[in-house]
Protein backbone atom coordinates (compact mmCIF):
# COMPACT_ATOMS: atom_id res chain seq x y z
CA UNK A 1 0.00 0.00 0.00
CA UNK A 2 1.11 3.69 -0.79
CA UNK A 3 0.25 6.44 1.26
CA UNK A 4 0.30 9.02 -1.54
CA UNK A 5 0.73 12.89 -0.04
CA UNK A 6 1.88 15.01 -2.86
CA UNK A 7 -1.16 14.59 -4.99
CA UNK A 8 -4.95 14.30 -5.29
CA UNK A 9 -7.69 12.14 -6.42
CA UNK A 10 -8.40 14.29 -8.83
CA UNK A 11 -5.32 15.37 -10.42
CA UNK A 12 -5.06 11.40 -10.83
CA UNK A 13 -8.54 10.82 -12.14
CA UNK A 14 -10.23 9.09 -9.57
CA UNK A 15 -13.29 10.35 -8.01
CA UNK A 16 -15.98 9.10 -5.44
CA UNK A 17 -18.47 6.76 -7.22
CA UNK A 18 -21.84 7.19 -6.26
CA UNK A 19 -23.55 4.44 -3.58
CA UNK A 20 -26.17 2.89 -6.13
CA UNK A 21 -23.31 2.05 -8.66
CA UNK A 22 -22.20 -1.81 -8.32
CA UNK A 23 -19.94 -2.59 -5.24
CA UNK A 24 -16.85 -4.73 -4.47
CA UNK A 25 -18.25 -5.19 -1.19
CA UNK A 26 -18.97 -3.18 2.61
CA UNK A 27 -17.18 -2.52 5.88
CA UNK A 28 -19.03 -3.00 8.96
CA UNK A 29 -17.25 -2.68 12.77
CA UNK A 30 -18.71 -4.98 15.28
CA UNK A 31 -20.53 -2.31 18.45
CA UNK A 32 -19.30 -2.72 22.00
CA UNK A 33 -18.73 0.71 23.53
CA UNK A 34 -20.76 0.63 26.70
CA UNK A 35 -21.62 4.43 26.47
CA UNK A 36 -22.98 4.38 23.31
CA UNK A 37 -24.93 1.22 22.80
CA UNK A 38 -26.99 -0.11 26.20
CA UNK A 39 -25.79 -3.05 28.10
CA UNK A 40 -22.16 -3.20 26.28
CA UNK A 41 -24.18 -3.56 22.57
CA UNK A 42 -25.25 -6.83 23.24
CA UNK A 43 -28.79 -6.05 21.19
CA UNK A 44 -27.15 -3.88 18.80
CA UNK A 45 -24.39 -6.52 17.75
CA UNK A 46 -27.92 -8.46 17.11
CA UNK A 47 -29.20 -5.53 15.16
CA UNK A 48 -25.91 -5.73 13.08
CA UNK A 49 -25.58 -8.85 12.22
CA UNK A 50 -29.23 -8.84 10.49
CA UNK A 51 -27.85 -5.76 8.43
CA UNK A 52 -24.36 -7.82 7.66
CA UNK A 53 -25.94 -10.64 6.80
CA UNK A 54 -29.04 -8.82 4.27
CA UNK A 55 -25.99 -6.96 2.89
CA UNK A 56 -23.74 -10.10 1.93
CA UNK A 57 -26.44 -11.56 0.02
CA UNK A 58 -25.26 -9.53 -2.69
CA UNK A 59 -21.77 -8.49 -1.62
CA UNK A 60 -18.66 -9.27 0.17
CA UNK A 61 -18.83 -8.33 3.84
CA UNK A 62 -16.12 -7.75 6.07
CA UNK A 63 -16.41 -6.85 9.73
CA UNK A 64 -14.12 -5.34 12.01
CA UNK A 65 -13.83 -6.69 15.41
CA UNK A 66 -11.63 -6.10 18.95
CA UNK A 67 -10.15 -8.81 20.35
CA UNK A 68 -12.52 -9.39 23.21
CA UNK A 69 -15.53 -9.57 20.60
CA UNK A 70 -13.75 -11.00 18.09
CA UNK A 71 -14.82 -14.89 19.19
CA UNK A 72 -18.41 -13.41 19.65
CA UNK A 73 -17.96 -11.80 16.00
CA UNK A 74 -16.72 -15.66 14.60
CA UNK A 75 -19.89 -16.96 16.13
CA UNK A 76 -22.71 -14.69 15.42
CA UNK A 77 -21.41 -13.66 12.08
CA UNK A 78 -21.94 -16.72 9.05
CA UNK A 79 -19.50 -17.47 7.74
CA UNK A 80 -19.25 -16.23 3.89
CA UNK A 81 -18.78 -12.67 5.79
CA UNK A 82 -15.06 -12.15 6.59
CA UNK A 83 -14.15 -10.97 10.73
CA UNK A 84 -10.92 -9.55 11.11
CA UNK A 85 -9.38 -7.86 14.28
CA UNK A 86 -9.20 -4.03 14.37
CA UNK A 87 -9.19 -2.25 17.49
CA UNK A 88 -11.53 0.93 16.92
CA UNK A 89 -13.11 3.43 19.92
CA UNK A 90 -16.85 2.73 18.45
CA UNK A 91 -18.65 0.85 15.40
CA UNK A 92 -19.11 3.99 12.38
CA UNK A 93 -17.57 2.46 9.44
CA UNK A 94 -19.46 5.48 7.16
CA UNK A 95 -17.83 7.85 9.20
CA UNK A 96 -14.02 6.29 9.47
CA UNK A 97 -13.68 3.36 7.21
CA UNK A 98 -12.14 4.90 3.96
CA UNK A 99 -14.28 6.80 1.45
CA UNK A 100 -12.95 5.35 -1.75
CA UNK A 101 -12.28 6.51 -5.15
CA UNK A 102 -12.52 4.87 -8.51
CA UNK A 103 -10.99 5.74 -11.94
CA UNK A 104 -11.41 5.11 -15.19
CA UNK A 105 -9.81 2.11 -15.33
CA UNK A 106 -11.87 0.82 -12.56
CA UNK A 107 -8.61 0.81 -9.83
CA UNK A 108 -9.55 1.92 -6.58
CA UNK A 109 -8.01 3.75 -3.84
CA UNK A 110 -8.55 5.05 -0.32
CA UNK A 111 -8.87 8.16 1.38
CA UNK A 112 -7.83 8.41 5.03
CA UNK A 113 -9.70 12.23 6.29
CA UNK A 114 -9.04 13.41 9.68
CA UNK A 115 -11.49 12.34 12.65
CA UNK A 116 -11.88 13.90 15.86
CA UNK A 117 -15.26 12.14 16.98
CA UNK A 118 -17.82 14.51 15.48
CA UNK A 119 -16.08 17.97 16.66
CA UNK A 120 -12.69 17.17 18.54
CA UNK A 121 -12.58 18.61 22.03
CA UNK A 122 -14.91 21.46 20.71
CA UNK A 123 -17.89 19.84 20.86
CA UNK A 124 -16.89 15.78 20.20
CA UNK A 125 -19.12 12.96 21.53
CA UNK A 126 -16.16 11.68 22.93
CA UNK A 127 -12.36 11.12 23.83
CA UNK A 128 -9.92 9.41 22.58
CA UNK A 129 -10.54 8.46 19.08
CA UNK A 130 -7.07 7.62 17.87
CA UNK A 131 -8.28 4.21 17.39
CA UNK A 132 -11.28 5.15 15.27
CA UNK A 133 -8.64 7.47 13.31
CA UNK A 134 -6.42 5.07 12.65
CA UNK A 135 -8.58 2.53 10.42
CA UNK A 136 -9.01 3.89 7.41
CA UNK A 137 -5.10 3.41 6.81
CA UNK A 138 -5.57 -0.16 8.01
CA UNK A 139 -8.06 -0.94 6.00
CA UNK A 140 -6.69 0.38 2.80
CA UNK A 141 -3.67 -2.22 4.05
CA UNK A 142 -5.85 -4.84 4.31
CA UNK A 143 -8.02 -4.18 1.04
CA UNK A 144 -4.33 -3.62 -0.71
CA UNK A 145 -5.44 -0.09 -2.08
CA UNK A 146 -3.55 3.06 -2.23
CA UNK A 147 -4.20 5.62 0.24
CA UNK A 148 -4.48 9.48 -0.05
CA UNK A 149 -3.41 11.32 3.04
CA UNK A 150 -5.87 13.87 3.65
CA UNK A 151 -5.54 13.42 7.36
CA UNK A 152 -5.03 17.46 8.37
CA UNK A 153 -8.85 17.87 6.73
CA UNK A 154 -11.70 16.62 9.24
CA UNK A 155 -14.17 14.93 7.45
CA UNK A 156 -16.92 11.90 8.00
CA UNK A 157 -18.32 9.77 5.09
CA UNK A 158 -21.58 10.23 6.65
CA UNK A 159 -21.24 14.09 5.98
CA UNK A 160 -20.98 13.69 1.93
CA UNK A 161 -23.13 12.21 -0.07
CA UNK A 162 -22.11 11.65 -4.20
CA UNK A 163 -23.95 11.28 -7.11
CA UNK A 164 -21.12 9.55 -8.94
CA UNK A 165 -21.64 11.84 -11.62
CA UNK A 166 -19.63 15.57 -9.84
CA UNK A 167 -22.23 16.29 -7.20
CA UNK A 168 -21.60 16.44 -3.77
CA UNK A 169 -24.51 16.80 -0.96
CA UNK A 170 -23.46 18.60 2.05
CA UNK A 171 -24.79 20.38 5.08
CA UNK A 172 -23.47 23.96 6.22
CA UNK A 173 -24.89 22.80 10.11
CA UNK A 174 -21.59 20.01 10.12
CA UNK A 175 -19.34 21.24 7.67
CA UNK A 176 -19.08 24.89 8.52
CA UNK A 177 -19.25 23.78 12.29
CA UNK A 178 -16.37 24.63 14.51
CA UNK A 179 -15.39 21.24 15.56
CA UNK A 180 -14.43 20.29 12.17
CA UNK A 181 -12.04 22.58 9.90
CA UNK A 182 -12.84 26.30 11.87
CA UNK A 183 -9.75 27.84 9.80
CA UNK A 184 -11.10 27.10 6.58
CA UNK A 185 -13.40 28.97 4.79
CA UNK A 186 -16.50 27.14 2.95
CA UNK A 187 -14.61 28.07 -0.51
CA UNK A 188 -11.96 26.39 0.91
CA UNK A 189 -13.86 23.52 2.68
CA UNK A 190 -15.48 23.36 -1.07
CA UNK A 191 -12.80 23.23 -3.08
CA UNK A 192 -11.07 20.29 -0.82
CA UNK A 193 -14.55 18.25 -1.52
CA UNK A 194 -13.56 18.72 -5.48
CA UNK A 195 -9.99 17.51 -4.88
CA UNK A 196 -11.12 15.10 -3.16
CA UNK A 197 -14.02 13.36 -4.91
CA UNK A 198 -13.64 14.67 -7.97
CA UNK A 199 -16.77 16.28 -8.08
CA UNK A 200 -17.53 19.67 -9.53
CA UNK A 201 -20.44 20.76 -8.22
CA UNK A 202 -21.23 20.98 -4.13
CA UNK A 203 -24.86 21.25 -3.20
CA UNK A 204 -24.79 22.91 0.38
CA UNK A 205 -28.22 22.25 2.47
CA UNK A 206 -28.49 24.08 5.59
CA UNK A 207 -29.35 21.33 8.66
CA UNK A 208 -30.08 18.00 8.76
CA UNK A 209 -32.07 16.26 11.08
CA UNK A 210 -33.36 17.79 14.79
CA UNK A 211 -30.71 16.33 17.30
CA UNK A 212 -28.45 14.74 15.07
CA UNK A 213 -25.16 14.72 16.94
CA UNK A 214 -23.07 14.61 14.07
CA UNK A 215 -23.56 18.17 13.92
CA UNK A 216 -26.75 16.96 11.20
CA UNK A 217 -24.71 14.62 8.95
CA UNK A 218 -26.45 14.89 5.22
CA UNK A 219 -26.62 11.32 5.33
CA UNK A 220 -29.67 11.32 7.68
CA UNK A 221 -31.62 13.62 6.23
CA UNK A 222 -30.98 12.99 2.10
CA UNK A 223 -29.71 10.86 -0.18
CA UNK A 224 -29.05 10.53 -3.85
CA UNK A 225 -30.85 7.78 -5.38
CA UNK A 226 -30.06 7.97 -8.77
CA UNK A 227 -28.22 10.88 -10.69
CA UNK A 228 -30.71 14.30 -10.75
CA UNK A 229 -33.05 12.04 -8.10
CA UNK A 230 -33.09 12.55 -4.28
CA UNK A 231 -35.42 11.68 -0.92
CA UNK A 232 -35.59 13.95 1.85
CA UNK A 233 -36.73 13.16 4.89
CA UNK A 234 -39.76 15.31 5.40
CA UNK A 235 -42.86 15.83 7.75
CA UNK A 236 -46.18 17.20 7.57
CA UNK A 237 -46.59 18.56 11.14
CA UNK A 238 -46.04 22.34 11.15
CA UNK A 239 -45.14 22.08 14.93
CA UNK A 240 -43.10 19.62 14.84
CA UNK A 241 -39.15 21.31 14.91
CA UNK A 242 -38.36 18.67 12.10
CA UNK A 243 -40.60 20.98 9.87
CA UNK A 244 -38.61 23.95 8.71
CA UNK A 245 -35.26 22.23 9.03
CA UNK A 246 -36.93 19.82 6.17
CA UNK A 247 -37.95 23.03 4.32
CA UNK A 248 -35.10 24.58 3.94
CA UNK A 249 -33.47 21.85 2.47
CA UNK A 250 -36.16 21.67 0.30
CA UNK A 251 -35.77 25.07 -0.78
CA UNK A 252 -31.89 24.33 -1.18
CA UNK A 253 -32.88 21.83 -3.32
CA UNK A 254 -35.24 23.33 -5.68
CA UNK A 255 -32.74 26.08 -6.35
CA UNK A 256 -29.95 23.94 -6.67
CA UNK A 257 -28.22 22.45 -10.22
CA UNK A 258 -26.12 18.85 -10.46
CA UNK A 259 -22.84 18.80 -11.84
CA UNK A 260 -24.29 18.32 -15.31
CA UNK A 261 -26.98 21.10 -15.15
CA UNK A 262 -29.99 19.01 -14.31
CA UNK A 263 -32.76 20.15 -11.55
CA UNK A 264 -33.14 17.75 -8.44
CA UNK A 265 -36.12 15.60 -8.14
CA UNK A 266 -36.88 15.51 -4.60
CA UNK A 267 -38.82 12.42 -3.55
CA UNK A 268 -40.22 13.13 -0.03
CA UNK A 269 -39.69 10.14 2.48
CA UNK A 270 -42.00 10.46 6.01
CA UNK A 271 -40.28 10.86 8.92
CA UNK A 272 -42.00 8.21 11.69
CA UNK A 273 -43.06 10.19 15.08
CA UNK A 274 -40.20 11.18 17.28
CA UNK A 275 -38.70 8.55 19.05
CA UNK A 276 -37.25 9.24 21.95
CA UNK A 277 -34.82 7.24 24.86
CA UNK A 278 -36.61 5.56 27.50
CA UNK A 279 -35.64 5.73 31.27
CA UNK A 280 -34.99 1.81 30.75
CA UNK A 281 -32.94 2.53 27.67
CA UNK A 282 -30.69 5.07 29.57
CA UNK A 283 -30.08 2.98 32.65
CA UNK A 284 -28.42 0.55 30.12
CA UNK A 285 -25.86 2.96 29.38
CA UNK A 286 -22.38 3.84 30.93
CA UNK A 287 -21.16 7.16 31.51
CA UNK A 288 -18.78 9.02 29.05
CA UNK A 289 -16.16 10.90 31.15
CA UNK A 290 -18.35 10.77 33.68
CA UNK A 291 -21.60 12.32 31.95
CA UNK A 292 -24.73 10.11 30.59
CA UNK A 293 -24.62 9.98 26.90
CA UNK A 294 -28.59 10.10 26.87
CA UNK A 295 -31.58 11.72 29.28
CA UNK A 296 -34.55 9.90 29.77
CA UNK A 297 -36.97 11.48 26.78
CA UNK A 298 -34.35 13.07 24.51
CA UNK A 299 -35.43 12.45 20.87
CA UNK A 300 -33.70 10.77 19.10
CA UNK A 301 -32.81 11.23 15.41
CA UNK A 302 -34.83 8.55 13.78
CA UNK A 303 -35.00 8.75 9.88
CA UNK A 304 -35.44 6.36 7.18
CA UNK A 305 -33.09 8.27 4.96
CA UNK A 306 -30.37 6.18 6.90
CA UNK A 307 -30.25 3.39 4.31
CA UNK A 308 -27.79 1.44 3.03
CA UNK A 309 -27.54 0.58 -1.07
CA UNK A 310 -26.26 -2.76 -1.64
CA UNK A 311 -26.12 -4.67 -5.31
CA UNK A 312 -28.95 -6.81 -4.65
CA UNK A 313 -31.38 -4.60 -2.03
CA UNK A 314 -31.92 -1.37 -0.14
CA UNK A 315 -31.35 -2.07 3.58
CA UNK A 316 -33.10 0.10 5.65
CA UNK A 317 -34.40 0.87 9.39
CA UNK A 318 -37.67 0.33 10.86
CA UNK A 319 -39.00 1.95 14.02
CA UNK A 320 -42.41 0.19 14.37
CA UNK A 321 -44.03 3.26 13.49
CA UNK A 322 -46.91 3.73 11.16
CA UNK A 323 -44.74 5.52 8.61
CA UNK A 324 -42.32 2.14 8.69
CA UNK A 325 -44.38 0.81 5.32
CA UNK A 326 -44.88 3.85 3.68
CA UNK A 327 -41.70 4.89 3.21
CA UNK A 328 -40.43 1.36 2.83
CA UNK A 329 -43.01 1.34 -0.36
CA UNK A 330 -41.69 5.06 -1.53
CA UNK A 331 -37.79 3.27 -1.15
CA UNK A 332 -38.83 0.58 -3.55
CA UNK A 333 -40.44 2.69 -5.76
CA UNK A 334 -37.00 3.97 -6.40
CA UNK A 335 -35.36 1.09 -6.48
CA UNK A 336 -37.35 -1.46 -8.63
CA UNK A 337 -34.06 -3.52 -9.32
CA UNK A 338 -33.49 -4.09 -5.28
CA UNK A 339 -35.14 -6.03 -2.68
CA UNK A 340 -35.97 -3.23 0.07
CA UNK A 341 -35.12 -5.45 3.47
CA UNK A 342 -36.17 -3.44 6.80
CA UNK A 343 -34.60 -4.18 9.44
CA UNK A 344 -35.89 -2.92 13.10
CA UNK A 345 -33.31 -0.70 13.98
CA UNK A 346 -34.13 0.94 17.41
CA UNK A 347 -31.24 -0.62 18.94
CA UNK A 348 -28.77 1.06 16.54
CA UNK A 349 -30.90 4.56 16.68
CA UNK A 350 -30.06 4.42 20.86
CA UNK A 351 -26.15 4.43 19.18
CA UNK A 352 -26.33 7.63 17.45
CA UNK A 353 -27.43 6.62 13.58
CA UNK A 354 -28.57 4.22 11.93
CA UNK A 355 -27.97 1.35 8.54
CA UNK A 356 -25.82 4.08 6.78
CA UNK A 357 -23.98 4.86 9.29
CA UNK A 358 -22.25 1.68 9.98
CA UNK A 359 -21.85 0.61 6.71
CA UNK A 360 -18.87 1.68 4.19
CA UNK A 361 -19.30 0.79 0.71
CA UNK A 362 -15.94 -0.61 -1.38
CA UNK A 363 -16.95 0.39 -5.15
CA UNK A 364 -16.61 -2.54 -7.07
CA UNK A 365 -12.94 -2.38 -9.59
CA UNK A 366 -14.43 -2.31 -13.36
CA UNK A 367 -12.45 -5.80 -14.41
CA UNK A 368 -14.54 -7.01 -11.45
CA UNK A 369 -17.57 -5.73 -13.62
CA UNK A 370 -16.96 -7.13 -16.89
CA UNK A 371 -15.30 -10.68 -15.46
CA UNK A 372 -19.57 -11.68 -14.38
CA UNK A 373 -18.78 -10.05 -10.42
CA UNK A 374 -22.04 -9.52 -10.27
O1 LIG B 1 -22.62 8.81 11.92
C1 LIG B 1 -23.17 8.78 12.98
N1 LIG B 1 -24.45 9.00 13.03
C2 LIG B 1 -22.40 8.50 14.20
C3 LIG B 1 -22.93 9.01 15.48
C4 LIG B 1 -22.00 8.72 16.60
C5 LIG B 1 -22.65 8.72 17.89
C6 LIG B 1 -21.77 8.29 19.01
N2 LIG B 1 -22.56 7.97 20.16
Amino acid sequence: MRILRDTTPSRDGYHMPAEFEPHEGCIMIFPERADSWQYGGYAARKAFVRVAEAIARSEKVTVCASDAQYDNARALLPPHIRVVEMESNDAWARDYAPTFVRNETGDVRGIDWGFNAWGGLYDGLYFPWDKDDRMARKLCDLLERDVYDKRDFILEGGSIHVDGEGTCLVTEACLLSRGRNPEMSREQIENTLREYLGVSVVIWLPCGIYNDETNEHVDNICAFTAPAQVVLAWTEDETDVQYAMSRACLQALEQARDAKGRRITVHKLPLPRPVTVTEEECGGLDLCQDQPTRTPGERLAASYVNFYISNGAVVMPGFDDPADERAREILQRLFPTREVVQIPARDILIGGGNIHCITQQIPAERERLTGGFL
